[in-house]
Formats: C-alpha cells, sequence, structure tokens
C-alpha cells in the first residue's frame, strides 16, 4: 500500500519493520510487532511523552518495554495456563498495516489482527482486531474488537501506556480520587478510594474502577499529561519501583524514576463479553500541557 510522504517504512534491526512518522505536527514511531505504538512526541516538546526502556527487547515475538502495548485478549497472566504470554497475544503478533492517510494537522493509520491458527493456538476464537492511531497534538489509539465467532467471547485488555516523567517522587496522579481499586502489590486486595492524589514512594500497582482518565502532574520537566480513555471500566496505574525494576531484565535499575504506566483497561469486574458478530472498542488519548 502506498505510505503519505511523512511515514517510512524503516529496519530498526533486519527483519524488525517499524514505521516512522515525521510530521510537522509530531514525531513518532510504530513497530510493526504488535502494532507497538514506540514513541509519540508532539512538536514543541523537548521530552518524548512516551517512555522507551534502553534496554527494550526488539524482536519479533516479544513485547516491548515502553510506548503502548497492547494487552489483548487477556490482561496479566493467563487465568489458568502460566505457559501463556502475559497480557496476551496481541502485543507478541505482527499486524498488517491497512490504510495510512497524512489529515492536515495529523496522521492517521489503520492496523488489523485477523484470528488464524497461530492465534487459535492461543486462544480458541475467531476475530478481527482493528488499532486505529491518530498521530498529533494529541495522540489516540482505539483499539477494537470483532467477535466472528459463533460463540459469544470474554475479553480483559488495556491499552498499557508508558508515560515519561522527569522524577516520579514528584509526580501526582489525578482524577481516580474516590475510586476503589485493585491493589495487585503482594496479595491482590480491593481497597476502598483514597481522597487524596495518586503520588509515588513505592512499587504502584493499581486497577481502578472507574471509567476516568487522570492529569499527571510533572513538576519537574512542568508538564501536565492528560490521559483520556473511552469504553473502559478500569484505570491502571503502576510503577514497579526498586525491587522490581531490578526484577525486569529489559528495564535499567534506576529506570523507575522516569517513568509511570496509566492504562485505559477493562480487568478484573470490567470484562467484555462480545456476543457473536458483535463488536467492541477501547479508546485511549494523550495530550500534553
Ligand atoms: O499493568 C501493570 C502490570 O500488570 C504489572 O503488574 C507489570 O507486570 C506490568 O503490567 C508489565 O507487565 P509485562 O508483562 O509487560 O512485564
Amino acid at each position: 500500500m502506498s505510505l503519505p510522504d511523512c511515514i517510512t517504512l524503516e529496519e530498526l534491526n533486519p527483519g524488525y519493520p517499524i514505521y516512522v512518522i515525521r510530521h510537522a505536527a509530531a514525531t513518532a514511531r510504530v513497530a510493526v510487532n504488535g502494532a507497538h505504538v514506540m514513541e509519540w512526541t508532539p512538536t514543541g516538546q523537548t521530552q518524548p511523552v512516551l517512555y522507551m526502556s534502553p534496554d527494550a527487547v526488539l524482536q519479533n515475538g516479544k513485547p516491548i518495554r515502553g510506548g503502548i502495548p497492547l494487552c489483548w485478549p487477556w490482561f496479566g497472566p493467563h487465568v489458568s495456563d502460566p505457559a501463556m504470554p502475559a497480557h496476551g497475544i496481541a502485543r507478541i503478533l505482527p499486524w498488517e498495516l491497512l490504510r495510512a492517510d497524512e489529515l492536515g494537522s495529523q496522521v492517521a493509520m489503520l492496523f488489523r489482527l485477523q484470528s488464524n491458527d497461530e492465534t487459535r493456538a492461543f486462544w480458541p476464537h475467531d476475530f478481527t482486531c482493528h488499532l486505529g492511531i491518530s498521530f498529533g497534538a494529541k495522540l489516540e489509539v482505539s483499539l477494537m474488537t470483532q467477535n466472528t465467532s459463533p460463540s459469544a467471547m470474554v475479553i480483559t485488555e488495556a491499552l498499557h501506556t508508558y508515560l515519561s516523567v522527569g522524577d516520579i517522587s514528584k509526580v501526582t496522579v489525578s482524577g481516580l480520587n474516590g475510586a476503589r481499586f485493585l491493589d495487585t502489590v503482594g496479595t491482590p486486595t480491593m481497597r476502598e478510594g483514597e481522597e487524596a492524589d495518586i503520588t509515588f514512594d513505592r512499587e504502584v500497582d493499581r486497577q481502578y474502577v472507574s471509567p476516568s482518565g487522570v492529569v499527571v502532574d510533572d513538576p519537574t520537566w512542568g508538564r501536565k499529561l492528560t490521559v483520556n480513555k473511552l469504553g473502559s471500566g478500569t484505570t491502571v496505574v503502576w510503577n514497579p519501583w526498586i525491587e522490581k525494576s531490578k526484577r525486569l531484565a529489559d528495564l535499567p535499575d534506576e529506570a523507575y524514576h522516569g517513568f509511570l504506566c496509566v492504562e485505559a483497561a477493562n480487568a478484573g469486574e470490567s470484562a467484555v463479553r462480545i456476543s457473536p458478530g458483535s463488536q467492541h472498542v477501547i479508546v485511549t488519548t494523550v495530550t500534553v500541557a
């Protein structure tokens, strides 16, 4: 298919294609592996908005530590089979670019993943997924699931967005005040909402039951990142802190200082049932002020 002049198809490593977007409004990169948004930097920002680990593994079939991993058709560990890949299969399979357009102040791309024998070995359903991405002053990512099976399917999912910050210990996250959450640090425990904004002085791994987006206030870099969402009943907030960072081979030990994840998700009680022939969409947007 033809690409607009602002998009080139390049190889980061031999056999590892990525799309590079160089537009007046933003620069961005998307890997074919997982239709993975690796970078988005709106013009005028001196720091990338999405965090990317310098130790990220860039190999087909492997998840990328940073950007926006697609967690689908399950979020977290597989419900019953520990041999299955964490966070499902969408982020470790190649997606097909269906079209790419420059629309004035933004660039739009549409990717597709369809069920086949390989996916059915992981998940016994037929589906067609589309991923719509819009790059400009705002980033918008939409993951659409169509159930092409003769039976209903239940999915959990997340747009697992890694955000770059100047110093996590000075970051506050507002928008989830009062929302109850599943705390998955240690024994998973459902906790009542807290009135205060979220702050970080230890590992935080929480699945908030909320349709709301958040504002990430980063005083170190003097910017606020707003993450909004549609079709999502869970907002996941994660920072690995010291010990988990050390356990993650594709993340430098000190990297936790410079990022957090804010994920539009459907997990736990927000799992989504899609009847035969129906479809569901989850959307996240990111803006910078
Ligand atoms: O979204 C938070 C989380 O579920 C954490 O528990 C942590 O495991 C993170 O995702 C990263 O998962 P990954 O499989 O990409 O290492």
